[in-house]
């Protein structure tokens, strides 16, 4: 196992939320190769909750989810597209092509009050549980999407509160499985045989794998408490990772559920929200964004490269509860990465030397 430490120099005024929000926001450290740009705000769309890449007819599309809305961005980040929603709107606002038609419609990924899909015009397609239902104690967590029979069509997973359910795209359950409780859910092809399979947690400390059918493949032990965001993560040398945080440490398992790596936060900068790989000139590089719990206001952004070594530590006004990285329009080796924050989309670009 390999073991990287981040070690962080105590900054007093991380350590508590009394001091203004203006003197508590701002770069700690940074490189000269880095170039950070707002390249998006919205106030229209509300906090941004979701980033998301998609892509139609060949052409790719970010989208920025908001719970107002969502914004269609083309790789230049000029709006072609905006969905407003009607209250409540949506927690986490991933967009899926429900119809199989290339227009996206949204999916509420973290369940924030029920599981809900939206059609591409943010009418309401169905939701779990549905209004009339009185059984609220199913609590839905999150959802993912995905092609589990191979017919063409989507189906959606819910993981909740006393099990994981599966749904055709216009909301007719197809299984359910006993599970007692489940916070992640996502579907991806495992073992690359081209048929879906679903991963999920369960309590206690387990991680399970499924069918499209819902019959378990295998399950095996995680670290306890492990939860976060992703729980899957592509692999480059093939194949996938689960990966989540406990509190301030973050673990890499493979898919036996062989712990790979762990990284190690000081447990004043909080606990991780979100990790992404990033290329950066070749090198696996990692974006990080931790909240304390205790400051609901205050988002931490963190770059760090495989030893550990903090290329990017900055402290914003607002949670970073979403990010996206991609491959860089023109460039083979590095990725821009895309952060939330409030209102705005910020981008972080590595430039390339004959650039600088
Ligand atoms: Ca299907
Ligand atoms: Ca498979």
């Amino acid at each position: 196992m390999t073991r990287f430490l981040l070690r962080f120099a105590p900054l007093a005024v991380l350590s508590g939320c009394f001091m203004p929000y203006a003197e508590d926001a701002g770069i700690r450290t940074t490189q000269s190769e880095i170039r950070k740009t707002v390249v998006f705000a919205a106030a229209a769309l509300g906090e941004v909750n979701a980033l998301t890449l998609v892509s139609s007819n060949g052409m790719s599309q970010i989208v920025v989810g908001g719970q107002a809305g969502a914004a269609f961005l083309d790789l230049g980040y000029v709006q072609e597209r905006f969905v407003r929603f009607s209250y409540p709107g949506l927690s986490s606002t991933v967009p899926v092509d429900v119809e199989g038609d290339g227009r996206y419609g949204f999916m509420d990924r973290e369940c924030g009050l029920s599981a809900t899909v939206l059609s591409s015009e943010a009418a309401l397609l169905w939701s779990f549980p549905p209004k009339d239902d009185a059984d609220y104690d199913r609590n839905p967590n999150q959802m993912a999407a995905g092609d589990l029979d191979g017919d063409g069509d989507l189906e959606f997973v819910v993981g909740a509160g006393g099990g994981i359910y599966a749904f055709d795209k216009a909301g007719s359950m197809i299984w359910q499985a006993d599970a007692s409780l489940v916070f992640a859910v996502e579907i991806a092809d495992l073992d690359e045989d081209g048929k879906l399979e679903v991963v999920h947690l369960d309590e206690p400390n387990k991680i399970v794998i499924r069918d499209g059918k819902g019959e378990e493949i295998r399950r095996f032990d995680r670290p306890a408490g492990l939860h976060g965001d992703p729980l899957l993560w592509r692999n480059e040398k093939g194949g996938y990772l689960a990966i989540g945080n406990r509190g301030d440490v973050m673990h890499v398992l493979d898919l036996s559920g062989k712990e790979i790596t762990t990284l190690e936060l000081s447990p004043e900068h909080g606990y991780f929200n979100s990790v992404r790989p990033m290329r950066i000139e070749g090198r696996t590089c990692y974006a990080a964004s931790t909240k304390l719990s205790y400051c609901p206001g205050i988002g931490y952004l963190y770059l760090f490269d495989e030893r550990g070594t903090i290329i990017h530590e900055e402290v914003f006004k607002g949670r970073v509860d979403s990010m996206l990285t991609f491959p860089e329009p023109g460039r083979t080796n590095s990725d821009i990465l895309l952060i939330g924050v409030e209102t705005q989309v910020i981008e972080y670009r590595w430039l390339p030397a004959e650039s600088r």
